[in-house]
């Protein structure tokens, strides 16, 4: 059956409100939604050590996601543990949710190229640099899988600036038409470095592309755990049962600057944070659970210190690795190393 949306701009989807306040059903319980919590406390503890260990030059450029914890915690918690995940440079939430080792991705911020080996148990692709091009990843994973018999799908995140690029619409009208079961996740953070939204689409919203692809389009306050949450359920649902993709964009903000070589006060307003400061997503939780008595400062204490010692432990892993030999870096390719790259080897053994 075919999809028969409204054909107007989406309205967002919003279950907790920013001062905490239920507007709709919760969609999960309180054991959940305070895993959530945790899991969004540990996303943040690992994003403001990454930028101090940047700082320190201990970690190459990285991109934060400061204010999108609930974006990646709501949806990543949507999947089974070997659902597919093909996400980008700043998933890492989401990624460390599906299995992701945090090893790894401190590994992989390090420049060591074992930060993209990924564990053979881990259905979860290396993040992806290219902007857009791992959409059509995650169509040919899902559909892999399908063809297999299996019912695991495949979900993929990207961002608003994303949505310009050519293989957003291959992967989008591809896995409709097969009825693919692939979860887009636009998380729309209101710039593309400092491009916003409103000069990257002519469309009010991203949700609304859907339509032309003929499969459903969601709006979802992207800073609202149990909204992300209630619409990814419904799209790993339909993916899974074969009723195909879904593409959800989930309206959120970046709070920090684009990655640590760029400066955001050159392009947005100090005023424009602030106001989203106000719709945390991790204190909206907060306050929600505080006032079902399941939260307080003796547990919030507790699970910063376990965030930080997990965060310790994965960062000794990461720095503990031994360094790659330069045969490692040509050895991958060519059964038999042609002679230019032979040449650059021995340069390359050769420097001090
Ligand atoms: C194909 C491609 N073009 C350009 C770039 C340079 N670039 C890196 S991030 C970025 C902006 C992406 O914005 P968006 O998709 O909204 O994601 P966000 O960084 O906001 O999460 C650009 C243009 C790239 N990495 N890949």
């Amino acid at each position: 059956m075919r999809f028969t949306g409204a054909l107007t701009s989406p309205r967002m989807r919003q279950i907790l409100t920013p001062s905490g306040a239920l507007v709709d059903e919760a969609p999960m319980d309180d054991a959940l939604a305070s895993r959530l919590y945790r899991a969004m406390v540990f996303a943040r503890t690992y994003d403001r050590k990454s930028m101090a260990l940047q700082k320190q030059g201990r970690l190459a450029t990285y991109a934060p996601f400061e204010g999108q914890e609930a974006a990646q915690a709501g949806s990543a918690a949507a999947l089974e543990v070997d659902d597919w995940m093909v996400g980008t440079y700043r998933d890492a939430a989401a990624m460390w949710m599906q299995a992701y080792p945090m090893e790894l991705l401190f590994a992989g911020r390090t420049g060591h190229e074992h930060g993209g080996r990924v564990p053979e148990h881990v259905n979860v692709l290396p993040p992806s640099i290219t902007v857009g091009g791992h959409m059509v990843h995650a169509v040919g994973l899902a559909w892999a899988e399908r063809l297999q018999g299996s019912s695991r799908i495949a979900l993929t995140y990207f961002g608003d600036g994303a949505t310009s690029e050519g293989d957003f619409h291959e992967a989008m009208n591809m896995a409709a038409v097969q009825k693919v079961g692939t979860v887009f996740v636009c998380q729309n953070n209101g710039w593309a470095i400092s491009l916003p939204t409103a000069e990257q689409t002519a469309t009010e919203t991203i949700a609304e592309k859907a339509i032309a692809y003929g499969m459903p389009g969601v709006r979802v306050d992207g800073n609202d755990v149990f909204a992300v949450y209630a619409a990814t359920r419904e799209a790993v649902g339909r993916a899974r049962s074969g009723e195909g993709p879904t593409l959800i964009e989930a309206v959120t903000y970046r709070m920090g600057p684009h990655t640590t070589a760029d400066d955001p006060g050159r392009y947005r307003s100090e005023a424009d944070r602030e106001e989203w400061v106000r719709r945390d997503p991790i204190e909206r939780l907060r306050v929600y659970l505080s006032e079902r008595g399941r939260w307080d400062e003796d547990w919030q204490m507790r699970i910063e210190e376990q965030a930080s010692s997990e965060v310790e432990r994965a960062i000794v892993l990461a720095e503990s690795l031994r360094a790659p030999e330069p045969e490692e870096m040509f050895g991958a390719m060519f059964a038999e190393i042609p002679p230019h790259l032979a040449e650059q080897l021995a340069e390359a053994k050769a420097a001090p």
